[in-house]
């Protein structure tokens, strides 16, 4: 059994990661963590409790953890890349300050943390292919300065608290359930709403902009099976490469026409986007999450598209 509190469960991630632990862990308390104005709705709501824990507010994440005899936290509050760079100073306290009340709450009451970090976290300087699992992290974005120092600050309260800290770093995630916001890799959603509606495409990065990306099933699978894995095995911890796929506009677009062949996309650059975009890897080499924990995505591009197709048409009352 299993208490666990997700901070950020109405989020892109959340909505989907505390459904799939309600599942895995059915005689724990799963809790959905919230913020004023984003409370669970639906399924969401009826499955499990709820609580409102705003991450900048250390007393309400303990008093969740008290009330539910929590010994995991999920900590999913974030802003996404382009959002951030509009609000830096919000990502930052975000976060950064939300993660530090996380940890402290974790220390005192010995809470597992899982915290994921991005492919936002490289910059211009890192090995674009094959981005090994050890190497530069001299982001240029403030997102990825907020995912570097949460990487550092969760190694040192696991070496320095001995805080079971895990992580990986999470590639472009791709869902039909709730929409991305404010993302660099949000185009790679978008495509498959635009092609499932019968409407023309308006692709905000240039074509060769490779980046990773991920179904969201596998997704999930990563977060729990870290948490999961045994702790002899791991060398590292914040955090890991993992990845499903590598692709650019061109061939996720080529591969949506061969199920939608009259689908239509045109370029319509986006600055802010393109130069983050420029700055992130190509593609990860995720070799270290395979030996340590045994990760291995199960989906690629073809039936990943053959999914979102499927699913979004059902999802918005769509004939084939
Ligand atoms: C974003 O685009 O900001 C995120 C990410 C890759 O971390 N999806």
């Amino acid at each position: 059994m299993k208490n666990i509190l997700i901070i950020g469960a109405t989020g892109q991630i959340g909505s989907e990661l505390t459904m799939k632990l309600r599942q895995e862990y059915p005689g724990g308390n799963v809790v959905a963590g919230y913020i004023k104005g984003a409370e669970p709705k639906g399924a969401l709501a009826e499955s499990g409790p709820s609580e409102e824990v705003d991450i900048t507010n250390a007393q309400q994440i303990a008093d969740a953890v008290d009330k539910y005899k929590v010994d995991t936290i999920y900590n999913l509050a974030a802003l996404l890349s382009a959002t951030a760079e509009a609000k830096p100073q919000l990502a930052w306290k975000i976060g950064v300050g939300g993660l530090f009340n996380t940890l402290e709450v974790a220390r005192e009451k010995n809470c597992a943390v899982f915290t994921p970090s991005s492919i936002g976290s490289f910059g211009k300087g890192t090995p674009k292919d094959r981005t090994p699992q050890d190497t530069i992290q001299r982001p240029d974005t403030i997102y990825g300065v907020t995912k570097v120092t949460g990487e550092m600050l969760s190694d040192y309260y696991t070496r320095r608290f001995g805080v079971d800290t895990r992580s990986v770093r999470f590639p472009g995630l791709i869902s039909y359930v709730a929409p991305p916001g404010g993302g660099t890799t949000d185009y790679a959603v978008d495509i498959y709403y635009s092609a499932v509606k019968g409407e023309t495409f308006q692709c905000p990065l240039n074509p060769g902009t490779f980046m990773d990306m991920m179904y969201m099933p596998d997704a999930l699978r990563a977060a729990i099976e870290i948490m999961e894995a045994n702790p002899d095995r791991l060398i590292h911890r914040n955090s890991f490469n993992v990845t499903s796929m590598s692709f650019d506009p061109e061939i996720i677009y080529k591969k949506i026409c061969e199920y939608v062949p009259d689908f239509k996309m045109e370029y319509k650059h986006d600055p802010l986007r393109q130069a983050i975009a420029d700055s992130w890897p190509n593609s990860l080499d995720d070799t270290c999450a395979r030996e340590e924990w045994d990760w291995k995505p199960e989906y690629d591009l073809d039936s990943m598209t053959v999914d979102m197709l499927k699913q979004l048409r059902l999802k918005l009352g769509v004939e084939k």
